[in-house]
């Protein structure tokens, strides 16, 4: 069976005018930073990136190596190629600027460079998750391209993916019409698409959500997991089961791929942090993939995609994956 490559995927996106020569320049260069940061990870502790780079992120998180060289890699990879007027990242606190000596474009790239790190010293699956957003009102003068640039909300997302890094190297992508998956073929070195039209089943009996915070969430979330454990003798009639790898990328690969439900909701645990998650660069595309595959996110209050950001590191509840699930547990909330 002869299957199409990514290049050619996008190619026959330019043509359908879904998305422009930029945009295609762009997802081929994010994809190529993904080999390297695959590669990277692959090594496992066979370099000496494995364990924690000596310092802390923006949220206050302690920086692994490799969350250090996969950002480096991303940014690299993108600033020269005249596609993007800034970029954002989960490790650094402010946007960082195109270099001078580089043309500038008019989108804006957002990425979590390692998600799910604290998983990499056990060789468990973790990923890179991105977002593309055009940038508004673009001076065209060089200037520098400020926070304000990025707080759009998630509907105004041109592209969204990630990658994620398990037994095979994946990519899953979204231009705004399906959800793709491309499995990198490490003979050729391409990614080689292995699912062209993914959907997210309408119902589960899988649901993911990190069982030791039960204590600090509130009523809607207790009441739904109460009756999902509950199992065919409680009000849903029906067992359900629990995964829970502790790598979103992973998690959500899941349950795009055969159905569930996966929760990191609004907590009692520290009332400055709504929810674990970070809604421009995680909950945003993640969102966005799901949706365009036809399941639901939402933040159990609202739409993730119309949540309207105020900071580019802001914190949102997070309540995805199989529709009818998501909506009843969404609907528990204002009930
Ligand atoms: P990590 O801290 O390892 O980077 O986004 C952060 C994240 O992982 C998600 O990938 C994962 O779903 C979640 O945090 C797990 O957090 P807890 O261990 O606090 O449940």
């Amino acid at each position: 069976m002869s299957r199409i490559t990514l290049s050619q995927f996008l190619i026959q996106q330019q043509r359908e005018e879904r998305i422009c020569a930029e945009l295609r320049f762009l997802v081929e260069v994010v994809a190529r930073a993904v080999k390297a940061i695959g590669n990277a990870v692959g090594k496992g502790g066979l370099t000496n990136s494995l364990g924690e780079a000596g310092g802390e992120n923006v949220q206050g998180e302690v920086q692994k190596k490799l969350d250090v060289i996969a950002n480096e890699i991303l940014l690299e990879a993108n600033e020269w190629g005249g596609h993007l007027a800034a970029m954002a990242s989960e490790e650094m606190d402010l946007p960082h600027q195109i270099p001078h000596r580089y043309p500038k474009g008019e989108f804006l790239l957002l990425f979590d460079p390692l998600d799910g790190s604290s998983n990499i010293d056990v060789n468990i699956s973790v990923g890179t998750i991105f977002s593309v957003l055009r940038c508004p009102d673009r001076a065209g003068d060089g200037s520098d391209v400020d926070e304000s640039a990025f707080l759009q909300p998630g509907n105004q997302q041109v592209v969204a993916g990630y990658a994620v890094y398990g037994a095979a190297t994946q990519l899953v992508l979204t231009v705004g019409s399906g959800v793709q998956a491309f499995t990198l073929d490490r003979e050729t070195g391409s990614f080689v698409m292995t699912a062209e039209s993914m959907r997210v089943p309408e119902d589960t009996r899988e649901y993911a959500i990190n069982a030791s915070n039960a204590r600090w969430w509130e009523a809607p979330v207790r009441r739904y997991v109460d009756e999902l454990n509950a199992g065919k003798n409680g009000p849903r009639g029906k067992d359900f089961n629990m995964r829970w790898v502790g790598s979103m990328v992973a998690d959500v690969h899941r349950i795009l791929t055969r159905g569930g439900i996966f929760m990191y909701p609004m907590d009692t645990k520290d009332p400055t942090k709504p929810g674990k998650l970070r809604l421009m660069y995680e909950a945003n595309p993640m969102a966005m993939i799901v949706e365009q595959a036809g399941g639901a996110a939402t933040t159990g209050y609202q739409r993730i995609l119309d949540v309207q950001p105020e900071k580019l590191h802001q914190r949102v509840p997070v309540i995805l994956g199989s529709k009818n699930e998501v909506e009843r547990v969404t609907g528990y909330h204002s009930s």
